[in-house]
């Protein structure tokens, strides 16, 4: 699958217990454009939890896949034969371990979104002086799309001029800090969500209530 733009709301599924997982995914993945899982949730589960939640949404496997080219290339083989219709990766590792997951990647007919700035303060630090190379790169890779911080939409803006017409990923709405509305006017394609959607009291509400602000 290619990953479309029309709610514009990934769930971000960062609870550890399956029933609650499938029960989430049940309610809200006809809502929703992807449901993003992570290592909090893989590690409980094991990988097939992302066939069992492709039952009611696109896949996407968080898993900042960040080695040689060799290793990356089995890490994606093995998330894609389970399903998952997307993979992020590390940029910082260099373009030739970004390369093997897009070339994985093309052969399951699958994407891959490449790291750039993240969105916790401690990106500061080492990533976003680097964050336009990030974005360089991963074009130059062939990935499909960046993460980019929803946290900051003023550099959302400019990787956004950056990033042509890859598609942006932006998570850090919510709990983070970030505004959905503002990451998507800021040039974001989609906005993840996960805290602010999974411990609510009312998952869908919550989620419903993001949808509408970001059709405004
Ligand atoms: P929430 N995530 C992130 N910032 O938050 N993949 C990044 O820069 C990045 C990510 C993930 O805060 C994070 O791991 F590259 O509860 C978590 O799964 O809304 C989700 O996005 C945010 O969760």
């Amino acid at each position: 699958m290619t990953l479309t733009p029309k709610s514009r709301l990934i769930i971000a599924l960062d609870v550890t217990d399956r029933t609650e997982a499938l029960s989430i995914a049940e309610k809200l993945g006809g809502a929703v454009d992807a449901i993003k899982v992570n290592y909090p949730l893989v590690l409980v589960c094991g990988l097939g939890i992302i066939k069992d939640i492709k039952k009611y949404a696109n896949v996407i496997a968080d898993f900042k896949v960040a080695d040689i080219p060799n290793t990356n290339s089995l890490i994606c083989r093995e998330t894609f034969e389970a399903g998952a219709d997307a993979i992020i990766c590390q940029g910082f590792v260099g373009k030739d371990s970004v390369k093997a997951c897009v070339d994985v990647a093309n052969k399951y007919g699958r994407e891959v979104y490449v790291v750039t700035e993240m969105s916790h303060p401690g990106a500061l630090d080492f990533l976003q002086p680097h964050a336009f190379e990030l974005v360089d790169l991963a074009f130059r890779a062939g990935a499909s799309g960046i993460i980019a911080p929803a946290t900051r939409p003023e550099r959302l803006v400019d990787i956004r001029c950056r990033a042509g017409d890859m598609k942006i990923l932006s998570p850090g709405v919510g709990a983070q800090g970030g505004d959905a509305r503002k990451a998507i006017d800021a040039g974001a394609d989609f906005v993840i969500v996960g805290r602010s959607i999974y411990n609510a009291e009312d998952p869908y509400a919550a989620a419903v209530n993001f949808i509408e602000q970001l059709r405004r």
